[in-house]
């Protein structure tokens, strides 16, 4: 049989647009996946628009970057402004602002989370309601007997409404959502009453008991259904955080899920040096000057069209290396879970890290001072070169910044979904996304299921614009639910 390539463009319930290239032989009998092309078919700038700005204005403008993970951005771009700005310190404006960014943070985990396996990924595995928005769609198989597709379907229903609770809980402090203004250079903008503490944690008891009697046992349900992909979509094996949730005031804070990495064949969890972080370009549609460079000097110059190249995102590498990012690294990495990386690991990891960020917010809520201001006021610098290192729902965030004539004179961002989605590298290396698709086996060409389950798992966001497509002119190309 000859190689046969599939294009599904665009790859539908994720954030954005993505665009998944696969070529398709038999290998040992199997029809399977032999080579994948992970394609960003956008280009948008955000860090060009930064620049010449007040330095104040990253944190709005950074969240306008995504809808699903705005708070992040937000997040990130205090944590640069904050060290640019010198604010520093154990006083009770740090504290309560450390424990607001937590809380409105976390209200983002748990929205992005419910809404990754309910609506964006529960659909590859039931067929749900003959009508809109299940149909049309794939058939999926029918592993789940009529009653818990009764139930499931029940959940992602109630899981709609969960979405909405976790995000009026996190607009009590964060003002709105999703792209809140409360996070600014040397605080948070909110200071808390007894009523909005009563609010908050009235809408955190109904999102844990979801969590814990819904999701989680839900996401167990698909493991135990679906074992194959126990099996799949591991890729690479190497696993990088950054860590996020700040547990003090400290310039190195303990965080609640901390940064490391753990790398394939290596025992342990080793330490994460931000100087041996680069962006290639070689696939890229950028400029060569800025192959494998840190972010520090790292520009956005687009290229297009360009030799090899075939994604508007650049490929991040640790050390040269690819690394998967995500709620799986982070688990595995603070040591809460351990199971192995692969589709269905990538599901379960992201379940029981939402029911412990849930808890942790318990605790930061109690702890939370009534009536505190938290706001730590600062002279604007005139120089300054900084970085917010945190992490997104879907895995490492960083923003670098800077400062000169007390403007921002550089900015780049690296996003989670560039490192799991990256193209090849400049020493031809597949991306983490890319990686894991080799061997699935694609039962039916026509409508390569398969595939989708595990893109599905990494919960690729790729930010909606006006994109370009271009398919191969032998290319099959499917819209997936109307082939
Ligand atoms: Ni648009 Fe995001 C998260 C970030 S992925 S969702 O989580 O940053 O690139
Ligand atoms: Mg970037």
């Amino acid at each position: 049989m000859p190689v046969i390539t599939a294009a599904i463009d665009p790859i539908t319930r994720i954030e954005g647009h993505l665009k998944v290239e696969v070529k398709v032989d038999t290998v040992n009998g199997v029809q399977q996946v032999v080579e994948a092309y992970s394609i960003g078919t956008l280009f948008r700038g955000f860090e060009k628009i930064l620049e010449q700005r007040d330095p104040r204005d990253a944190t709005l403008i950074t969240s306008r970057i995504c809808g699903v993970c705005p708070t992040s951005h937000a997040h990130a771009a205090a944590l640069a402004l904050d060290a640019a700005f010198e604010v520093a310190g154990d006083t009770p404006n740090r504290s309560a602002a450390r424990l607001l960014r937590n809380l409105v943070h976390g209200a983002c985990y748990i929205e992005s989370a419910i809404l990754h396996f309910y609506l964006l990924s529960l659909p590859d595995f039931i067929n749900g309601l003959p009508m809109a928005p299940w149909l049309p769609g794939w058939e999926v198989g029918r592993r789940f007997d009529p009653g818990t597709v009764n139930r499931l379907t029940a959940h992602f229903v109630e899981a709609i409404a969960q979405r909405r609770n976790a995000h009026e809980m996190g607009a009590i402090y964060g003002g709105k959502l999703p792209h809140t203004p409360a996070f600014i250079a040397g605080g948070f903008t909110a200071i808390s009453s007894q009523d909005d503490k009563a609010r908050f944690g009235a809408y955190l008891e109904g999102l844990i008991s979801f969590i814990a009697e819904r999701y989680i046992p839900d996401a167990d349900l698909l493991t135990n259904l679906w074992p194959e992909y126990a099996a799949l979509g591991a890729g690479h094996r190497n696993l990088l955080a950054f860590g996020v949730f700040e547990e003090d005031n400290s310039g190195a804070p303990v965080l609640l899920l901390r940064r490391g990495r753990v790398a394939r064949g290596v025992p342990g969890v080793q330490p994460v040096d931000e100087n041996l972080i680069a962006e290639q370009v070689k696939y890229s549609w950028y400029d060569d000057a800025d192959d494998n460079k840190n972010p520090v000097t790292a520009d956005t110059v687009p290229q297009y069209p360009k030799g090899e190249a075939y994604s508007w995102l650049k490929a991040p590498r640790y050390g040269g290396e690819p690394y998967e990012v995500g709620p799986l690294a982070r688990m595995t990495v603070n040591g809460d879970y351990n199971h192995g990386v692969s589709a269905l690991d990538r599901h379960m990891a992201r379940a029981r890290e939402t029911l412990k960020i849930a808890l942790a917010m318990r605790g930061w809520l109690a702890e939370l001072p009534l009536n505190q201001n938290a706001f730590t006021a600062r002279t604007q610098p005139v120089t300054a070169t900084s970085a917010g290192l945190t992490e997104a729902p879907r895995g490492a965030l960083g923003h670098w910044l800077l400062v000169a004539e007390s403007k921002i004179s550089h900015y780049q961002v690296v996003t989670p979904t560039c490192w799991n989605l990256s193209p090849k590298d400049s020493a031809g290396r597949r991306g983490p996304l890319e990686e894991a698709l080799i061997g699935v086996p694609v039962a039916n060409i026509d409508k390569p299921i398969e595939v989708l389950r595990v893109v599905h798992s990494f919960d690729p966001c790729l930010d909606c614009a006006t994109h370009v497509t271009r398919a191969e002119p032998a290319a099959r190309v499917f819209a997936p639910g109307w082939a």
